[in-house]
């Protein structure tokens, strides 16, 4: 790998924003194609990151450091695919369940899901069942995230997967959860198709069930 884009894999790893987008600059001037840009300097470094997360080695700010210095990197380098498809891992939704305003841990989810090449739509927090049914049936994504850090709003997880029966689409849709107090025997027990316990994990997840 040319000297630029391990140099941007290291400084995401620091997460180092301005020095990553410095590096960005560099390694188009070089004439750096944009996919290798991202998915050699941006992506890989990010991936390490992952890893290390869910190793203990690393921590939430830190993470969250190098996601920012990812996605600093990744607004420069966007432009100039426009027009070039990029090969994307499959679409996903992700939201807080209604009455919930916890997003660091759902964010986090989100930004390394990004990392490793889904295409991700954000809702953000509070989100009712019909704002994700609705939000379904437009984007069309293939895996559902639904978060939850509060023992009283986790139940509504449970309604968002009865309306997705109700309305004959549970078939069309993986949905996953997570969150602080969520469990497998959890997700069993509402009929989703998994729990993962933190980013790292979602992405393995999100990967295994659409292979
Ligand atoms: C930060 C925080 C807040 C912040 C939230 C800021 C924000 N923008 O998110 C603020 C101050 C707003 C807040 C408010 C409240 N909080 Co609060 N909060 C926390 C705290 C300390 C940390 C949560 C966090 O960010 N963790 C770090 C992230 C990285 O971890 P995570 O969220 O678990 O996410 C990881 C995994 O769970 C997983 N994951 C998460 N989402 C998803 C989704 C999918 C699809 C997948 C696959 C995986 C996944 O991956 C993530 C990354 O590794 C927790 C304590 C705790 N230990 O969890 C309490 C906690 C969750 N809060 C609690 C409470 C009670 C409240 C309040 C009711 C307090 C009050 N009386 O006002 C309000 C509720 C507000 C509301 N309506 O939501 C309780 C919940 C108790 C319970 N059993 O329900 C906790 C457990 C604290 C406690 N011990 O009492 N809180």
């Amino acid at each position: 790998m040319s000297n630029v884009l391990e140099e941007l894999n290291q400084k995401v790893i620091e997460g180092k924003l301005e020095i990553v987008q410095e590096l960005t600059r560099q390694a188009i001037a070089e004439g750096h194609d944009p996919e290798e840009i991202i998915n050699q300097g941006l992506i890989m470094g990010m991936n390490v990151v992952g890893v290390r997360f869910k190793a203990g080695d690393m921590y939430v700010p830190e993470v969250l450091m190098c996601a920012r210095a990812m996605s600093g990197g990744m607004e420069i380098v966007k432009p100039l695919l426009m027009g070039k498809e990029i090969v994307s891992a499959g679409k996903v939704l992700i939201g807080t369940v209604k009455g919930d305003l916890h997003d660091i841990g759902k964010n986090l989810v989100a930004m390394l899901l990004e990392s490793v090449g889904f295409n991700v739509i954000n809702l953000g927090t509070d989100i009712t069942t019909e704002q994700f049914i609705q939000a379904i049936k437009e984007h069309k994504p293939d895996v559902l995230g639904l978060s939850a850090l509060l023992t009283t709003t986790m139940l509504g997880m449970k309604d968002i997967i009865d309306q997705l029966v109700e309305e004959g689409m549970r078939d069309e849709i993986k949905v996953i959860i997570g969150g602080a107090p969520i469990s497998q025997e959890f997700s069993d027990e509402i009929g989703a198709d998994g729990f993962a316990p933190d980013g790292a994990s979602a992405t393995e997840l999100c990967q295994k069930l659409l292979a």
